[in-house]
């Protein structure tokens, strides 16, 4: 059997949300349409670390649709959504999901779809890349290219080339346009309140709400948590980006003057311990604390965990430690991205583009194999604009053209006042 996921049986709930995903996202059905004529990726085995969501399907059934060998693993042990795995084994992807793995389990999966022997390799947080560049060097070494969806991987990845260890190019999908200015932004600003909502219920209308981190996913985070009435205050390290902050409207403060006045806490910063045991001692009873990065290292739990004198699961996805002086706070989705996992991460509509560059990726890394050197790439501006022109056509938006003069003065100096 060359799958495992959780529930066979959910196959039909799996193709349902499928096929809504597929409805709302064009600009990847038109790639589909070009891949399943044209088979660019005929023979080629990939492998993928991904979120297994509705919208990884229908991006895997599109690379499979061009000609390739699917291998998929989830990249968190509690987002992948067993319905749409179940589904996509039934659909002949090589799919090793489910929801709630153990560590050991969640490294075997990806195991699994290394020792498939890739020649193209996509990855979310890079943890397939870190396997393949040192558990499996014998089979990364034989990779032709991969690519990388998220901020974190790339940072990883750029690390990995800054010492010279890159076995074979990366394209960072993450980089593209279409991709960090539209799913970072608007995909997560979204989707972290929709995992919060989903999780607690709470009102945001009139409560403090603490965003740790202003890069282009903090920023979505307080753009949408202003839009729902929320007093935001951002906390950073980076001074340009706190400067941005406060002339956007937000309020900036240290994390230790925030903790004592945050209702709800979300971290967006790529780094560990943003909120830690001395943030935790001085917050309000009934505080809510959400992660939006990738790994669950931003909240440090084992403070957490050692603080509280009662620890209860009392609601899906939201965990109450009670501290000896009787707060509770309330952890979501066990410090693990709270869109992906209390949620169903970024809408069809935002991944529609990322996944155009994913698709888009691969084909760059097949048609330029042997040609790439091994270092991380973005794809070309041009792909942007045709994943931009096709989604504002989708939409149904026309824009302006330039003129032949306006093209003449916008590539010329000698025209002045
Ligand atoms: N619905 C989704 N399916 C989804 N929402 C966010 N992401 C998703 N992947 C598959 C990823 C974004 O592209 C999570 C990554 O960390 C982020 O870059």
């Amino acid at each position: 059997m060359s799958y495992k996921v959780a529930d066979p049986s959910l196959a039909r709930e799996g193709w349902l949300k499928i096929e809504w995903a597929e409805a709302h996202m064009p600009v990847l059905m038109r790639i589909r349409e070009e891949f399943s004529r044209k088979k660019p990726l005929s023979g080629i085995r990939v492998s993928a670390v991904l979120h297994v969501t509705k919208e990884t399907a229908a991006l895997v059934r599109t690379l499979r649709d061009g000609g390739a060998e699917v291998w998929l693993a989830g990249s968190n042990p509690l987002s992948t959504q067993d319905d749409v795995a179940a589904a996509l084994a039934e659909d002949g992807i090589h799919v090793y999901a489910w929801r709630g793995q153990s560590p050991e389990e969640y490294y075997e999966c990806i195991s699994r779809v290394a020792a498939a022997s890739p020649n193209v390799v996509l990855d979310d947080g890079a943890d397939l890349h870190a396997y393949l560049h040192s558990r499996a060097v014998d089979i990364g070494s034989r990779v032709w290219g991969g690519t990388e969806e998220t901020t974190t991987g790339v940072i990883r990845l750029r690390a990995l080339e800054r010492e010279g260890k890159l076995l074979y190019p990366v394209i960072a999908v993450n980089d593209s346009l279409t991709k960090f200015l539209f799913d970072n932004r608007y995909g997560t600003g979204q989707s972290t309140i929709d995992g919060i909502l989903r999780a607690t219920n709470v009102l945001i209308a009139g409560k403090v709400f603490v965003v740790a981190g202003y890069g282009w996913v903090g920023r979505g985070i307080a753009m949408r948590a202003r839009g729902m009435g929320a007093r935001v205050i951002v906390t950073e390290v980076n001074p340009v980006r706190a400067l941005e902050a406060l002339m956007d409207g937000f309020e900036v403060k240290p994390m230790a003057e925030a903790a004592k006045i945050g209702d709800i806490f979300v971290t967006a910063t790529g780094d560990k311990d943003v909120i830690r045991g001395e943030h935790l001692r001085v917050m309000k009873d009934g505080a809510i604390l959400a992660n939006a990065g990738h790994f669950n290292v931003e909240i440090n739990v084992k403070d957490l965990e050692e603080l509280a004198v009662r620890k209860r699961v009392i609601r899906r996805n939201v965990t109450e430690y009670t501290l000896s002086d009787g707060r509770r706070l309330y952890l979501l989705a066990e410090g693990r991205l709270v869109n992906l996992v209390a949620a169903e991460g970024h809408p069809s509509e935002v991944m529609d583009m990322s996944f155009a560059n994913q698709a888009y990726a691969v084909k760059y890394i097949v048609e330029h194999r042997g040609e790439l050197r091994c270092k991380v790439y973005t794809l070309p501006r041009e792909i942007d604009h045709a994943i931009a022109s096709h989604k504002l056509r989708s939409m149904g938006v026309r824009i302006d053209e330039l003129t032949e003069e306006q093209k003449r003065y916008l590539s010329s100096w000698e025209l002045g006042t």
